[in-house]
This record gives structure tokens, C-alpha cells and sequence, in this order.
């Protein structure tokens, strides 16, 4: 089967050609824009398509993406209705969230960041600490990554809240929340709130005023999401009024962050290139089979997300 790789971001090839190399014996790869049997091309892996990309495949059934979200990819105005599009799961990339997301937790719970001044003023001091269990976590987002790190942060002794749009069963030990109300019962017992959304437009600016003036005062924000669910100016004024004390982004709504973006030299925020977590070349390997072999029974592909709910 024919699958167009489509990026006007990233040279997808370059990052998963490993990945593509795996299933060539099954699944013909070939660079957007396709110029000749553009009509035999049935699949597409796509991170950040141009607007117009799917315009010149007639026949496409599905669209695979590099990672769990869906969103920029639901977002291409060329997207046909009919074609579905598949989200990669990967036990392997939860597990690589759930560790940073841990080493985050613990940077505030730890008061790495004035042990880091302190070193570079020479000052040698202890610090008051306090143990996991007086740091509860609110995780907005209970799925296939925000399981993972939950359960990640109960083992290491936290507190768990987590936050999903219906109720669910949780394990022993870990509280759940539902519903803009659940919301706002969680925030309030909240100090460290970790945002594992997808973008819906239910979910965009989640993290704006309202949400940090619920949490704990001195509460730390970790935006692995998406950026566009962050209101910048109000986390720079919760920054500044002390109502949160600090802040690891990993995800902007502009990406790469612009080079003159307040972000950059923010004393209370650390960053990374939205590199959290990536999935496996065996993962998106197997997601890209499974879908070929769908496609061909003309099935419903496994993990194709709900195009109405956006995840
Ligand atoms: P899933 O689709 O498996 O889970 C999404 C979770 O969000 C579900 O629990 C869902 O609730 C909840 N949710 C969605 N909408 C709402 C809402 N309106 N109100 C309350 N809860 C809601 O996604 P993953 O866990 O696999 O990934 C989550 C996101 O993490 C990705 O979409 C992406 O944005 C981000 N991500 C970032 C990465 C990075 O490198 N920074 C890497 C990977 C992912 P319910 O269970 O009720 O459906
Ligand atoms: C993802 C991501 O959604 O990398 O997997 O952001």
C-alpha cells in the first residue's frame, strides 16, 4: 500500500525513517506531493500538513500521526470528512512522560531551583523539605499518557488527582474528577497541576486565570499538552503575583519559541523543545501497518480518534 509522508515542519523522513525502512517489503512510503498515481496512495503519515496536502489524494482512507495527538492534523482544512485519522499508542512514550513528568514534580518539591541558585552564589544552606505526600498532583487528562504518569507519581508517594472530561474507574489510592465542577473541586486541593490534554476547542486557554487563582497558593505548573491550552499573559502574572511559584514548559503555542519571547529568560520557568516524550520507530511502525491492513479489509482502523470529540 502507498502512504504520502507530509510535514511542512518536520523532515518526517529524517525522524522515523527507521520506522518507514521496517515495513517497506509492506507499505510503499513516498514524499508529498505525490506527482505521479497520486490516486494510488491510500494512507498518509502526517505531522503539521500544509493546508491544501490532501487535496491531491482522492482515494486516501486514513491518516496516521507521529504522536498521541491528533490535533494539528484534524485542524488541516484539506482533511476529507470520510478519512480517519489514527493516533499512535505507545506504552513505551507514556512510560518516557511519565518520567519526566516525575523529574518536574520532584524539581518543585525538592526546591531544586534555589539549590541551583544557591550553588551558583555559593551559598551552602539546607533547605525545609516536605515529603510526596504533602504535594498533591492534579493531572488534567486521565488517557493512555495521563494513566501512566499517575500511576508514576503514586508510586513515588504523591497524592493524584486526576481530571477527565467522563468518569472512570480508577486504581485503589488515586482520586477522580469530571465535569467543569470536578474541575474546580480538584484546582482547589491542587499544588502541582500537570496538563495532559489533547487540543480540543473545549480545552483551549484551560490554563488561564481562573484555573491558577483555584490552585494552592505557590502551586507549579507542568504544560506538556499543547500550547495554545496556556494563556500566557496569566501565567506570567500568576508568575509575578506569587500564586504560582514556577513553571516547566515543554509545549508553545509558537513552535520554535520565538527567539525575543519573554519565556526565555523567565526566572521562575524552565523549558525544554517540546520533547517530553517521543514514540518508538516500532511503534509508529506497527500503527502504520495496522492501518494498512484496515484500510485494505475496509475496517476502521485501531486507535483512529472520534473526529466529533477531537481526541
Ligand atoms: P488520550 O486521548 O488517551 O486522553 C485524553 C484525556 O483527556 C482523556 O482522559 C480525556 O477524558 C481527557 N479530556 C479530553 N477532553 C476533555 C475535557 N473537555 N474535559 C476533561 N477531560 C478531557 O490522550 P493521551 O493521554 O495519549 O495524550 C494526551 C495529550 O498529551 C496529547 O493529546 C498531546 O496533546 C499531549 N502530548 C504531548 C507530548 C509532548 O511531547 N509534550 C507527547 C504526547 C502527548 P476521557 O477519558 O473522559 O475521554
Ligand atoms: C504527541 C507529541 O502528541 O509529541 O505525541 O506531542
Amino acid at each position: 500500500m502507498r502512504c504520502a509522508v507530509i510535514s511542512r515542519k518536520f523532515d518526517l523522513r529524517s525522524y522515523y525513517g527507521k520506522a518507514l525502512a521496517q515495513i517497506a517489503d509492506r507499505i510503499e512510503s513516498v514524499d508529498h506531493p505525490v506527482t505521479e498515481g497520486a490516486d494510488t496512495v491510500r494512507i498518509a503519515l502526517a505531522w503539521h500538513p500544509h493546508p491544501d496536502a490532501f487535496e491531491c489524494y482522492p482515494n486516501l482512507k486514513a491518516v496516521c500521526t507521529i504522536g498521541a495527538g491528533a490535533d494539528n492534523v484534524l485542524a488541516c482544512p484539506s482533511l476529507p470528512k470520510h478519512v480517519d485519522v489514527v493516533r499512535v499508542v505507545d506504552p513505551d512514550q507514556a512510560q518516557m512522560m511519565a518520567g519526566f513528568v516525575s523529574w518536574h514534580v520532584i524539581w518543585h518539591q525538592r526546591k531544586f531551583a534555589t539549590f541551583m541558585q544557591h550553588q551558583r552564589d555559593r551559598i551552602w544552606q539546607r533547605l525545609e523539605q516536605r515529603p510526596a505526600s504533602g504535594v498533591p498532583v492534579g493531572i488534567l487528562g486521565y488517557g493512555k499518557i495521563g494513566e501512566r504518569v499517575a500511576a508514576h507519581l503514586a508510586g513515588l508517594g504523591f497524592p493524584v488527582l486526576a481530571w477527565s472530561r467522563a468518569p472512570k474507574p480508577l486504581p485503589a489510592g488515586l482520586r477522580g474528577f469530571h465535569g467543569r465542577d470536578g474541575l474546580f473541586a480538584m484546582l482547589a486541593e491542587t499544588e502541582v497541576l500537570v496538563n495532559l490534554l489533547p487540543l480540543t476547542p473545549e480545552t483551549r486557554g484551560i490554563l488561564n486565570r481562573d484555573t491558577f487563582q483555584a490552585m494552592r497558593p505557590g502551586g507549579y505548573l507542568i504544560q506538556v499538552g499543547r500550547g495554545e491550552h496556556l494563556v500566557e499573559a496569566d501565567l506570567l502574572a500568576a508568575l509575578d503575583s506569587g500564586q504560582l511559584s514556577g513553571a516547566s514548559l515543554d509545549v508553545f503555542a509558537v513552535e520554535p519559541l520565538p527567539q525575543d519571547h519573554v519565556f526565555w529568560d523567565h526566572p521562575q520557568i524552565i523549558m525544554t523543545p517540546h520533547d517530553a516524550c517521543d514514540i518508538s520507530a516500532d511503534a509508529l511502525a506497527a500503527t502504520l501497518v495496522a492501518t494498512a491492513v484496515a484500510v485494505r479489509a475496509g475496517e476502521r482502523p485501531p486507535h483512529a480518534v472520534d473526529r466529533q470529540r477531537g481526541y
